[in-house]
């Protein structure tokens, strides 16, 4: 830092006469000396040293001192050592005293001495003797004092002599100032520093051209002249760049748009601008740019259309998917819009759809490149128009950019039946007439009416109608019955309607006291019907579960009572969202329980809505048993608990041994419960992990064969499960397997095992037939694709399918047409059947009922397991780059033992001979417990890896 004293007096610049008073006039004395350049140098002395009271001054001329309030005076002077001088030591001094006195003007040259104000006494560092004298040795010294603070215009110095010798050579007074600097594109000027020799003077700085401040710039001027401490600043206002602390213009083509950018920038991809200090440069024609678009971002424009549009159609809901279009215009912010068109066959003409057709997960605003419309009207044609848009679109007034979709929808299930009146009433009974659903979506085939006397509803009747009237008969007098309608077509049933309340008439007076009579005669009339029924369609081996009514060709009835009485022969599965009040569905489907009966003993699991426990239910009248039940946790949302019950409602429509049974919900407190019968072993995937090797072939049979008899059912009930694995399947103490896991959202949320496809679902790769992943074709077939993955899973005790693959090489793989290896120790039939569910083509595959047939087989025939499929068979299926070996050359048995960390049995290995690769490629099972490989995880790892070596062998990536 440089420093910048300013002189107020200099005496040695002085060329003329000083000006200054020596009194009294023997005292100080000017000696008249002229420097090497003929510049005189005002030099005073004195050395009255031998004589006693001295009192000599010299006083300087008036000193302005321009505004400081601090001076600072240095003198430089000689002074005479008192020792040196002969005979003076008595009065000799070697000190002088220096004064000031502060005034406005001239005036203050004749004040007193005594009111001018010591400054101090000075005394020299280093004085001379006769000896320095004669060596011309000057011994000058040089003392600072500085005074303040001064207050008026102006002052006097005075030197005070007392008796020494002194020679004052020069007088110099100065103040300080802090000089003008520009920092932080701040300018502060020059300034003088504060009175006092610790003050801090704060400056504010003014911004210089083109700049603004950002916070008000402000800085410190110190008593010695520095700048300290610099606050705030100012930046270059847009359009401006700072350059060598001052703003300069940006020029034509560049631009800088704020304060806070860092320099002037070139203008971005399809913009300009051809003047100076622009803040922003102009899109180009047929470009834009969103007020919410960096001004640093490229013009933009709309996008193309989208491409490749496709669809596929199931039933009522189409699926659209398309690829983004070719062109984005420059943007990421791609969104999709829907537009549908009802058309008319025949004349082509098209109207908008209106409020028809769901949109998963929306109509507008799409993100993802597919949607899903649903409830559209069956059989009708429709455009679909796929219309992209970005960010610009709406600035670029230009023609949409769509493609186009037509596609014709198929039957779907009837609407639900909105109108329903009484007919005809007697004291027995009901007639009911309804209109035909809003939406038949095709040619209704039947009624189903179902109706029970209020507060029984888990003693109903059934009837089956082609008419769109009936009247039910056997009621009781007086009483009201529930009724609930729904129709059905060649695409199932559709909902139920609402619930309609009507009353029987009452007695008459006169056959009151027979009241009971009838009552007891129709429930015994219904349980001999019943009985009949039965036996009837035993015999007559009909699929559907009811009987015919005898007053009416057209209505067959049945009676359910706490959904118990069973009829040979499936009901068809209902698909609870077919019901606009999914609540209604549960009741449909599912007994409310009363919490009071459940007793919670322990967490077994967490499930997707909640815990899952285990505890007992004792329901009254019944005894008491051992539940699993899960919670729907706190603060869940309309649809958590929708989906939580969508469970329910798909369980509670089943019955069967191997399908986990569902005991009922507690729906009317909280917390929301679903209980199911307890299954002691848990899930299947886990149980035989723990009990890997500990089961016979023919339990393991036992246990697939229970689950394919639990997914024929389904199945036959036209139920597609999706999600069949063995984490799926529960075991209870009797290693009775069953199907469970019915979650409505199960393969969306709850699935850990689920991952998101190309197309944007949510499945269970290995679990999942390729045609489901592709397309999304799930069947039963696909369900048996899976079965033949649970075959593995049981056969293998729990291996993961395909290892650790990736979910995309499982699909490559599959695809290309490999199968995963028979497990070790698999009966070749068990392997047989694996392969046939895992048939590329869906319908070569084996349908649930021939897969029960044939397990059925093997298990009365023993025998027929005996034969376990050999390596070469495996090895014609097997995966090629599954494991741990991948592609490696393994040279050595030691090598490859070690690459499988099984390096512990080398030297078994080498002692028994198998001391090549090729040797140990021929061994077996029986081979490796020859040479002392006992444990079965081992046995298992090292016939997996001589698998994985033969393969390789086969491919010729192993030296044989
Ligand atoms: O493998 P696990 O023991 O069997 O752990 C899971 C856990 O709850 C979360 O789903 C177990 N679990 C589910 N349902 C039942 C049931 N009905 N009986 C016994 N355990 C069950 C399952």
């Amino acid at each position: 830092m440089i420093l910048c004293p300013l002189n107020l007096l200099d005496s040695r610049a002085v060329i003329g006469d000083l000006g200054w008073i020596a009194y009294p006039k023997n005292g100080w004395e000017e000696i008249g000396e002229v420097d090497e350049n003929y510049s005189p140098i005002h030099t005073y002395q004195v050395c009255k040293v031998m004589e006693n009271n001295q009192n000599n001054w010299l006083q300087t001329n008036w000193i302005l001192n321009e505004g400081a309030q601090r001076v600072f005076i240095e003198l430089k002077f000689t002074l005479r050592d008192c020792n040196s001088l002969p005979g003076g030591l008595g009065t000799c001094k070697e000190t002088f005293n220096m004064y000031y006195f502060e005034s406005d003007d001239e005036e203050g040259r004749n004040v007193r001495e005594s009111q001018y104000t010591k400054i101090d006494t000075i005394a020299a560092d280093e004085s001379f003797t006769e000896l320095d004298l004669g060596d011309r040795v000057m011994k000058l010294n040089t003392e600072v004092r500085d005074v303040g603070p001064l207050s008026k215009k102006g002052f006097y110095l005075a030197f005070q002599d007392v008796g020494a010798c002194i020679a004052l050579v020069s007088v110099r007074v100065y103040y300080k100032k802090c000089p003008s600097v520009i920092r932080n594109l701040a300018l502060f000027p020059d300034t003088i520093t504060g009175a006092d020799s610790s003050q801090l003077l704060e400056v504010s700085g003014s911004c210089v051209n083109n700049s603004v401040a950002d916070e008000p710039p402000r800085m410190h001027c110190s008593a010695e002249g520095e700048w300290l401490v610099p606050i705030g600043k100012c930046m270059c206002q847009a359009g401006f760049e700072e350059k060598n602390n001052t703003c300069q213009v940006c020029r034509p083509g560049f631009f800088r748009a704020s304060t806070q950018s860092l320099a002037c920038s070139k203008c971005p991809p399809h913009s300009y601008t051809h003047r100076d200090a622009s803040t922003a440069c102009v899109c180009e024609d047929g470009y834009f740019r969103r007020d919410s678009d960096p001004p640093n971002m490229a013009c933009t424009r709309p996008p193309s259309a989208p491409r490749s549009a496709i669809s596929n159609v199931n039933e009522t809901s189409v699926f659209l998917e398309w690829l983004s279009p070719a062109d984005t215009g420059g943007r990421k912010d791609l969104t999709y819009n829907i537009i549908c068109k009802k058309c008319s066959t025949d004349s082509q003409l098209c109207e908008e759809c209106g409020n028809h057709g769901r949109y998963l997960p929306q109509q507008t605003g799409l993100s993802n490149t597919s949607v899903m419309v649903v409830d559209l009207l069956a059989h009708t044609n429709y455009t679909f128009e796929v219309e992209v848009v970005n960010g610009v679109s709406l600035l670029a007034k230009l023609p949409r950019q769509f493609v186009t979709l037509n596609v014709t929808t198929n039957q779907a299930a009837p609407s639900p039946i909105s109108i329903v009146k009484k007919g005809k009433t007697t004291k027995n009974s009901i007639g009911v007439s309804w209109q035909e659903p809003d939406r038949p979506n095709g040619i209704i085939l039947e009624y189903e009416i179902k109706y029970f006397e209020k507060g029984q509803e888990t003693s109903y009747t059934i009837i089956k109608s082609k008419d769109t009237e009936i009247t039910a008969d056997g009621l009781k007098p007086a009483s009201v019955y529930i009724f609930q309608i729904r129709a059905r077509t060649a695409a199932g049933y559709g909902g139920f309607s609402r619930r309609f309340e009507f009353e029987t008439s009452p007695f008459l007076a006169a056959s009151s006291d027979q009241s009971q009579v009838p009552i007891i005669a129709v429930s015994v009339t219904v349980g001999v019907i019943l009985l009949a029924v039965v036996t009837g369609f035993l015999l007559s081996g009909r699929r559907c579960g009811y009987s015919k009514a005898k007053q009416d060709p057209e209505e067959e009835k049945m009676h359910f009572h706490n959904g118990h009485i069973k009829l040979p022969g499936v009901r068809t599965y209902i698909d609870p969202h077919t019901y606009e009040d999914p609540n209604q569905a549960v009741h449909e489907f599912a007994k409310e329980i009363d919490a009071s009966c459940i007793t919670i003993e322990r967490v077994i699991g967490a499930g997707e809505f909640g815990e899952v426990c285990s505890g007992r239910l004792k329901l009254p009248g019944k005894r008491e048993i051992p539940v699993a039940i899960k919670t729907l946790k706190a603060g869940y949302t309309d649809k958590q608990r929708r989906d939580f019950l969508g469970e329910a409602s798909i369980m509670g429509q089943f019955d069967h041994p191997n399908i986990i049974h569902l005991e009922g919900v507690v729906t009317k407190s909280k917390p929301v419960m679903i209980v199911t019968e307890y299954m002691e072993n848990g899930s299947l995937d886990t149980f035989l992990k723990k009990n890997d090797g500990q089961f016979t072939v023919i339990q393991l049979v036992g246990m697939l064969r229970g689950i394919a008899s639990g997914m024929r059912y389904l199945s036959d009930m036209g139920f597609v499960h999706r999600d069949l694995a063995a984490r799926n399947t529960l075991v209870n103490s009797n290693l009775v397997c069953k199907v469970s896991d019915f979650g409505l959202s199960r393969i969306l949320e709850d699935d850990p095992e689920a991952a998101y496809t190309t197309r944007g679902g949510k499945i269970p790769i290995r679990w999942t037939a390729p045609e489901a992943i592709a397309f999304r074709k799930f069947t039963s077939a696909s369900d048996v694709w899976s079965y033949g993955i649970v075959m593995w899973e049981v056969m293998s005790y729990g291996e993961r399918p395909y290892w650790e693959m990736s979910n995309q090489d499982v699909i490559k793989a599959v695809e290309e047409g490999y199968r995963l290896p028979g497990p070790m120790d698999c009966p070749a039939a068990l392997y047989q059947l694996m392969m046939d569910c895992w048939q590329k083509d869906r319908n070569s595959r084996p349908k649930f009922e021939e897969i029960v047939s044939i397990l059925d087989k093997l298990i009365r025939n023993p025998s027929s397991l005996k034969t376990l499929i050999n390596a070469s068979n495996r090895v014609s299926n097997i995966l090629v780059e599954h494991g741990s070996l991948g592609n490696c050359v393994f040279k050595s048995v030691d090598e490859w033992l070690e690459a499988i960390k099984m390096d512990r049995y080398t030297e078994h290995f080498m002692e028994n001979g198998y001391n090549s690769v090729d040797a140990v490629a021929q061994m077996t099972a029986d081979d490796l417990r020859r040479v002392g490989v006992n444990l079965a995880g081992h046995q298992k790892k090292i016939i997996s890896s001589i698998q994985e070596m033969r393969v390789q062998m086969l491919n010729g990536t192993v030296p044989v």
